[in-house]
């Protein structure tokens, strides 16, 4: 079965097959011991063989696997070869070997992602082939937002091994938000024993009357951090943490009023926002704030070991920095532009702060309003604009368009379809996007450092939903990630949908609960006046 997902740069199918044995070995050679280990657990539950550690004895006896490390091969770049040798994965790296044993374990078949073998009598078997195969792109992300919707560590741990799967290797983990503050800082201790939960939620649209009128929340401690960064690293997907400023920050102000415009308004009666929008209570601008969050980000620096450590900067609203004293002194103390400028010279402040420490910033497309430091980079998701603007000036993108890779927007316009969100982003939507926009010169798109597709949860309640708003969209969005698809009016989406039709099984043996091609499910349904967008367009019906 070589409906590979994502597709390959290169497949040359022969006749014959490797068949998978108890007395077939496993062996991995020097810099890949932990693939090895993967590969031997994940083949372990699925097939039951032992997949024994070392070298077929007699070489060449055509039934074991051989992972190498290859000179010549880019880091995440691999060769598989299966013939009558047995199965040979090389890669530049061990990230490029992971990506093959990722294609072996779609070369064996659905049933080979299962957690235990149907049948042990069964027989398992890997067609000839010669695979040659690199991504396109080193940032294949994806955004899971925990803030708005708590997911619970196991989940996350799962939703790895799902990007994973997808040959997916960033994982941007917004942590903080007006609606959860969801990862312990020690010396902060009031961020989780207030931040994490919320009393109520409201259910569906802003304006909707309906409210869940139960507790919400949960955290991740610091060693669950540690767990789930160790676990992505594992399959070679790089956690970027997400702490949102200075917008987005209500819930550490309700655990610390002094972060708030305390000139403005009484923020010791804020709480957890229990509903959805872009909320006004934004973090206030002053030496308090900015050494709290030093602090904040010194224990995020220390349990995440990744380049980019993003800082949010979207949707802050300036209504109350105009109305504050203290903040209007800071604009005319430093000389900057007005409320804008002081956005810039916070984000500004954690650029500079986190260069010193060896880590790069990311941000929210707003960040470019009012100058950005040197060697910043932008998650550009208000379109295309913002990427390109920020290419041009010479810095790093990340492109996120909504209009495109946003997944909690709808699948479908359908009266069935769960999602509150208008705007429809249909498989195919995905499936045709192209990340890189031609107005680029091939100098200024060298700063398309990759794509991401983002998840965000105000409508996103649970894992079942997670799954489906993410499945099938992601396999999508994996093959406009890895592969090197022809522009989008010459993409092939009827080749991909028949491909499909076998990750489906995968997805099923997987235990995904994505969106079936012919519609939701009866249970996956949420239609009414829930069905109502939380933003955009008014409700499709
Ligand atoms: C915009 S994308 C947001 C999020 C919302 C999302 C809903 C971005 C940087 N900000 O806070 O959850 O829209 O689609």
């Amino acid at each position: 079965m070589t409906e590979l997902v994502p597709h390959p740069r290169s497949v040359v199918a022969a006749p014959g097959e490797v068949r998978l044995t108890a007395r077939s070995r496993l062996d991995a050679g020097a810099g890949t011991e932990g693939v090895g280990h993967w590969l031997r657990t994940v083949l372990g539950q699925s097939t039951g063989l032992p997949l024994h550690e070392g070298r077929q004895p007699g070489d060449n006896c055509g039934d074991g696997v051989t992972l190498r490390l290859a000179a010549g091969l880019g880091p995440e770049e691999y060769r598989l070869v299966s013939d009558r040798h047995g199965v040979l994965i090389e890669g530049g790296k061990a990230a490029g070997v992971f990506w093959g044993a990722q294609t072996l374990r779609q070369l064996l078949g659905p049933d080979a992602f299962r957690r235990a073998p149907l049948d042990r009598d069964r027989s398992w078997a890997v067609p000839y082939r010669t695979i040659e195969d690199a991504p396109r792109f080193r940032w294949r992300g994806t955004m899971l937002d925990v803030a708005r919707h708590f997911m619970p560590k196991e989940g996350v741990l799962r939703h790895l091994d799902l990007l994973a799967a997808h040959k997916l290797n960033v994982f941007h983990f917004h942590l903080t938000d007006d609606q959860g503050w969801r990862i312990e800082i020690r010396r902060h201790p009031r961020l989780t024993e207030i931040g994490s939960w919320r009393a109520r939620t409201k259910t569906g649209h802003r304006a909707s009357p309906l409210w869940e009128d139960k507790p919400h929340g949960g955290y991740y401690t610091q060693d669950d951090i540690r767990e789930i960064v160790a676990y992505a690293a594992e399959r070679h997907v790089t956690v970027v943490p997400e702490i949102d400023v200075p917008g987005h920050s209500q819930a550490a102000i309700a655990a610390y009023p002094e972060l708030g415009n305390t000139d403005v308004i009484d923020t010791s009666t804020l709480t957890v926002w229990d509903t959805w929008g872009i909320n006004p209570n934004v973090l206030a601008p002053t030496d308090t704030t900015l050494r709290f969050y030093e602090g904040v980000f010194e224990e995020v620096l220390a349990l995440f070991p990744s380049e980019f450590v993003h800082v949010g900067g979207d949707e802050c609203p300036k209504d109350q920095w105009r109305r504050s004293r203290t903040a209007q002194a800071r604009i005319r103390e430093l000389g900057l532009a007005g409320e804008d400028g002081l956005q810039s010279w916070f984000i500004g402040h954690f650029g500079t702060w986190l260069a010193e420490r060896g880590r790069r910033l990311i941000g929210w497309d707003e960040i470019l309003e009012g100058g950005l430091a040197e060697g910043a980079a932008v998650s550009s998701w208000r379109g295309y604009a913002g990427g390109i603007a920020a290419a041009r000036a010479g810095h790093d993108v990340v492109m996120c368009p909504e209009q495109q890779v946003y997944l909690d927007h709808r699948q479908d316009a359908g009266p069935e379809e769960p999602v509150p969100i208008g705007w429809v982003r249909t498989l195919e939507d995905v499936y045709r996007f192209e990340p890189v926009p031609p107005e680029l010169t091939p100098e200024e798109a060298r700063h398309v450092l990759g794509t991401q597709a983002n998840l965000w949860t105000e409508v996103v309640e649970d894992q079942g939903r997670v799954d489906y708003q993410a499945f099938p969209r992601l396999a999508a969005f994996a093959e406009v990630a890895w592969s090197a698809l022809p522009v989008p009016p010459e993409r092939d989406f009827a080749g991909f949908e028949r491909r499909m039709s076998v990750h489906y099984r995968r997805l099923d043996a997987l235990g995904v609960g994505y969106r079936p091609p012919t519609g939701p499910l009866p249970w996956q349904r949420r239609p009414g006046v829930l069905g109502r967008p939380i933003d955009g367009p008014p409700p499709i019906r």
